[in-house]
C-alpha cells in the first residue's frame, strides 16, 4: 500500500507570466492529489541559490537564478498517495524536448531553461523544500 506523502511544487515564472497556473492546477487536482498550501510570491536570489545549490557549478546556473527571480512563482505543498513520484511523473522529464506528450512539461514547455514547474525529487528533499519555502 502506497503512503500518503507531501511534496513541494512550484509553478515557475514563465508559466505564471503566461497564465498557465490554472491549467497546471487542474492537472494536479485531476490526478487525485490535494493542494494543501498555495501562495504566489517572488523569490529572493539567496533562496534560489540555496534551492539549486546542487547545480551551482553548471554553466547555466546564473541564467537559472535570473530566470527564477524574473517574476512571481506559485509555490505549493501537494499531498496524496505517492505524491513525490506521482508529481514527477505528471511533470515529465526535465528537458521539455524529451518530456512525453501528456506530461505538464511535454505539453506546456519547449525550453529546458524555462520548463514550467518544479517538483521535489525525493521524500527527503520534499521535507527540506517544504520547510525552506513554507517553514
Ligand atoms: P528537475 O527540475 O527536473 O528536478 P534538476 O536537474 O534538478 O531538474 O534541475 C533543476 C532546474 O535547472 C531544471 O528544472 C531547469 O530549470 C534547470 N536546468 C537543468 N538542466 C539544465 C540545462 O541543461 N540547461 C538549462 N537549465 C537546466
Ligand atoms: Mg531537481
Amino acid at each position: 500500500m502506497a503512503d500518503i506523502e507531501k511534496t513541494f511544487i512550484m509553478i515557475k515564472p514563465d508559466a505564471v507570466r503566461d497564465r498557465k497556473t490554472g491549467l497546471i492546477i487542474d492537472r494536479i487536482e485531476r490526478s487525485g492529489l490535494t493542494i494543501e498550501k498555495m501562495e504566489k510570491c517572488e523569490l529572493d536570489e539567496e533562496l534560489v541559490k540555496v534551492h539549486y545549490a546542487h547545480l551551482a557549478d553548471k554553466p547555466f546556473f546564473a541564467d537559472l537564478v535570473g530566470f527564477m527571480t524574473s517574476g512571481p512563482v506559485v509555490k505549493m505543498v501537494v499531498s496524496g498517495l505517492s505524491a513525490v513520484g506521482k508529481m514527477r511523473t505528471l511533470m515529465g522529464a526535465t528537458d521539455p524536448q524529451v518530456a512525453a506528450p501528456g506530461t505538464i512539461r511535454g505539453d506546456f514547455a519547449v525550453d529546458v531553461n524555462a520548463n514550467i514547474i518544479h517538483g521535489s525529487d525525493s521524500l527527503e528533499n520534499a521535507a527540506i523544500e517544504i520547510e525552506r519555502f513554507f517553514g
